[in-house]
């Protein structure tokens, strides 16, 4: 008989080659048949929206990389158990396998877009597993091997296969990661006429330590999405389709949608999640295509007054169709500062609309215009709680000096970021402690739809001050001091930070 030990690392043996064999089976069938990725995918959807908003909270960004971490662990601690099952009878260890195959089948099958020979990859894996938990079980049967020896064996066998998983994991996505690239690098951006480019005022930006830049450069734009490994679109494949409730259905390759009138402008993007005085907010210069032309050739039906934007992994962003074809700048872009898309930021083409937090229009990886109602259709976020209308709140935020820092007394300048796009912003006030409310100086804007930097020179006395901001839109409306939280349709409050003079 085996020990336990024994038999623990031969299931963990066994999963290790079955993932392994997985993952460069899928080398050849493509990124959305790989198990891990899958199942990976299925686990970030199914998991309920409050856990998410806590995993955002607190992973930020690294939440998928602590979610891939974690899976591998429960992975290990199920395939050790499948080993001390098969330590009892063997075919428990086989049907162990099996469940696991039935489960990352079902995953990869029920992924968007996936094809028809998704499950080769798990079952191949599958069967490569069951065979090595035979072979370790019989071929180190004989009670005379010295147990030891035997469990080294398995250990640096364990340790080797899985290590060999990850890596087979790893080297799948960094080779199509690299294509993607080299196509990225490949792109020529067609010039955009002169008259159609919104130009940047020389002065938008106060340059102060600390006061967000006012484009945010490329590396340092905030990143929200639900894709576990960013998906990697080549121009060459890339498609869109745009159907539904329209009179005409379209389909437009790369070559085509580069070849149509092109405009750029200063855009700020928000997150709704972003929280009072938090960072998932950045601007940049987009060039791309106009949606409302695009929808003026298909010529959406009475009644279609939502157009959901699909990416190809599935999710789905529902925006107004009021709101694409209003006068507002909404587009297909296809560069971000003068650069082809970054990959996490949606190449080869994302969606971006003026005025609208992220959820409900900035759909990246894109490859889906469906008209369509409100009525009929609830998209990714929506499905998980949060509002169907989701237009951006007047909000500021105080960069500069840094909540919790301790400036010298004298004359400091104080700094930050108020946004309101489409309405824009007409003034800043700021209060120290329980002072009257005094206006900033607000930076020059190219349009209403970029976030506006203002400072505030404020003769600082020593002792502990508490400085609070607020805006106010062109409308004339003041931002809320009611304190929302970001659910269910973006937070509210104004924005406070505690410094001690020295
Ligand atoms: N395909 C895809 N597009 C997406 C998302 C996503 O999860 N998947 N998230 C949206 C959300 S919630 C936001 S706030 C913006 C963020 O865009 P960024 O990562 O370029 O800043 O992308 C939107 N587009
Ligand atoms: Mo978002």
């Amino acid at each position: 008989m085996h020990t336990r030990r024994f038999a623990a690392l031969a299931g963990i043996a066994a999963a290790g080659v079955a993932v392994g064999v997985a993952e460069a089976v899928a080398i050849l069938t493509g990124a959305t048949t790989s198990p891990l990725v899958s199942v990976g995918g299925v686990v970030i959807d199914a998991v309920p929206a409050k856990v998410k908003d806590f995993a955002v909270a607190v992973f930020y960004t690294y939440d998928k990389l602590a979610l891939s971490i974690g899976t591998l662990v429960v992975l290990a601690a199920f395939a050790a158990g499948i080993g001390v099952l098969a330590r009892q009878r063997r075919l428990w260890g086989y049907l162990g396998i099996g469940a696991f195959g039935v489960i990352g089948i079902a995953a990869a099958l029920s992924r968007h877009n996936a094809p028809w020979y998704a499950f080769v990859p798990t079952l191949v894996g599958a069967a490569a597993g069951a065979g090595v938990l035979h072979w370790l079980f019989t071929l180190e049967a004989g009670d005379n091997a010295d147990p030891q020896e035997r469990r080294a064996f398995l250990r640096s066998a364990g340790y080797t296969m899985l290590g060999a998983a990850v890596l087979g994991f790893a080297s799948r996505w960094w080779s199509t990661r690299r294509g993607v690239e080299a196509d990225r690098a490949n792109v020529q951006l067609p010039s955009v006429p002169p008259n159609t480019v919104a130009p940047l005022p020389p002065d938008a930006d106060a340059t102060l330590p600390d006061l967000a830049p006012f484009v945010t450069p490329n590396k340092e734009f905030y990143q929200i999405d639900t894709a576990l490994v960013v998906p990697q679109l080549t121009t060459e494949d890339w498609k869109l389709r745009i159907y539904g409730r329209v009179e005409k259905e379209l389909t437009i390759s790369w070559d085509e949608l580069l070849k149509r009138p092109m405009i750029e402008r200063y855009i700020t993007l928000a997150c709704v999640s972003n929280e009072v005085g938090g960072n998932l907010i950045s601007n940049a210069k987009w060039q791309g295509v106009r949606v409302a032309d695009l929808l003026a050739e298909a010529r959406p039906k009475a009644g279609a007054d939502q157009v959901v934007s699909r990416s190809i992994d599935g999710f789905t962003a529902g925006t107004p169709t009021a709101a694409l074809l209003d006068g507002r700048d909404a587009m297909l872009a296809i560069a971000m500062n003068g650069e082809p898309l970054p990959v996490e930021h949606g190449f080869p083409v994302r969606m971006v609309v003026p005025g609208l937090y992220g959820y409900v229009s900035a759909t990246k990886w894109l490859v889906e215009l469906e008209l369509t109602s409100f009525a009929d259709f609830d998209a990714y976020w929506i499905k998980r709680g949060w509002s169907a209308q989701g237009p951006i709140k007047t909000e500021s935020r105080i960069d500069t000096p840094r909540d919790g820092s301790s400036p010298r007394a004298g004359e400091i300048m104080i700094g930050g970021v108020a946004w309101a796009q489409r309405r824009g912003i007409s003034k800043v006030e700021i209060r120290v402690d329980d002072g009257p409310w005094q206006s900033a100086t607000l930076l020059p804007v190219p349009s209403i739809d970029t976030w506006r930097q203002w400072t505030f020179k404020w003769p600082a006395t020593p002792g502990k001050h508490r400085i609070t901001v607020r805006a106010t839109d062109n409308g004339g409306d003041t931002q809320t001091d009611a304190v929302a939280p970001p659910d269910p349709d973006g937070a509210t409050g104004w924005h406070s930070i505690d410094v001690e003079v020295k």
